[in-house]
């Protein structure tokens, strides 16, 4: 399977994020793509496909919000990485506003995801190693895997949060439709629900968006991911949510994933992008799943027998020292 990846996407590092009363070392840190990197041998480095792709699926002003903000903060006289204190509460009225940290709330919605003067270049290389994957599957593969550092699921078309700030699976599912794929479904099994990815299909009948995630009443990012969130409009029915309790475990997940590919197969897609996480490891230190390292093969072989050609990106996973495992068996399962 080849697998893309761009020594540039380890430029962007935070220092610090805010969550539970304080502040802690930023948890997606470069080491994690590294660790990843040296488990898994010589990755491709991938092909600039230009931003059009980046431009289908965020908004004008956040793109320019994500290329100035760090020079914005810097004039403010701000030290450090760019980071907000105030939000804008939902269905407030759009204004046209400059002040960085007004700007700041209107793209974002947490405080644990940093921006720096290196983060737009890092993300977008991101994006580009997911548009290879993309590329290699339409070309005939298989399935092909993106180490996509930094993370894209919890980016919207117009607001980061969650160590994301482009969304890649979007990215990537919309690019194919543009390229003439009828229908694209998504399974994000990151421990996290994928609300950017959600969010941005959400009133799409052409993109199918199936989750699971620990359940957000007990865990980030709460305000979505409930089971009854099932799309609206064209997209009614479109999107699936199965929630799981903390100290789920393979018997739990495994049938878990089996619904959610039952569902996808009845949206018959011509195409699968996978959004995978490994903070669903028993030790990963910010989450509370229990899957163990011997799991992750297993439940890649559940998906590649459904015969669907497949992008695998990387969305998160903390552990560093047992990533690489993880993630290489995660691969392993899907060659068989
Ligand atoms: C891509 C991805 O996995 N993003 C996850 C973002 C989670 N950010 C919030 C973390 C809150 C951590 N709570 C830690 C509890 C430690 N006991
Ligand atoms: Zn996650």
């Amino acid at each position: 399977m080849r697998r893309f990846f761009d020594a540039r996407q380890l430029a962007h590092a935070p220092l610090k994020e805010l969550h539970n009363g304080g502040f802690a070392d930023y948890a997606e840190r470069p080491s994690r793509a590294q660790a990843m990197a040296a488990a898994l041998g010589e990755l491709e480095a991938p092909t600039d496909h230009g931003d059009a792709a980046i431009r289908a699926v965020h908004t004008p002003a956040y793109l320019d919000f994500l290329k100035t903000a760090p020079a914005n903060w810097a004039e403010a006289g701000r030290p450090g990485d760019v980071m907000g204190y105030v939000w804008p509460i939902v269905g407030r009225r759009p204004l046209t506003l400059r002040r960085i940290d007004a700007l700041v709330g209107q793209h974002s919605f947490d405080a644990s995801t940093p921006l720096t003067a290196d983060t737009y270049d890092a993300a977008y290389w991101s994006a580009q190693s997911a548009l290879s994957a993309l590329a290699a599957v339409q070309g005939g593969d298989r399935a092909a895997f993106a180490l996509c550092r930094p993370p894209g699921h919890h980016a919207g078309a117009d607001y980061l949060g969650g160590y994301c700030y482009l969304n890649t699976a979007a990215i990537t599912a919309q690019t194919a439709i543009d390229a003439g794929v009828g229908r694209v479904a998504i399974l994000d099994v990151d421990y996290h629900h994928g609300n950017g990815t959600q969010d941005i299909f959400y009133d799409r009948g052409d993109v199918f968006y199936a989750s699971l995630h620990a359940d957000p009443a007990t865990d980030y990012p709460f305000y979505w991911g409930h089971a009854d969130e099932r799309g609206a409009g064209a997209g009614l029915g479109a999107n699936l949510n199965l929630p799981l309790p903390q100290g789920t475990a393979i018997a739990g997940f495994r049938p878990a994933q089996a619904t959610a590919l039952d569902a996808i197969a009845a949206f018959r897609p011509e195409l699968l992008v996978v959004s995978f996480g490994a903070d669903t490891w028993e030790g990963d230190p910010i989450s509370q799943l229990n899957l163990a390292t011997a799991d992750y093969p297993l439940l890649a072989a559940d998906i590649a027998a459904r015969g669907w050609p497949t992008v695998i990106l990387m969305e998160g996973g903390y552990a560093v020292d047992a990533l690489g495992n993880n993630v290489a068996g995660f691969l392993s399962g899907f060659r068989a």
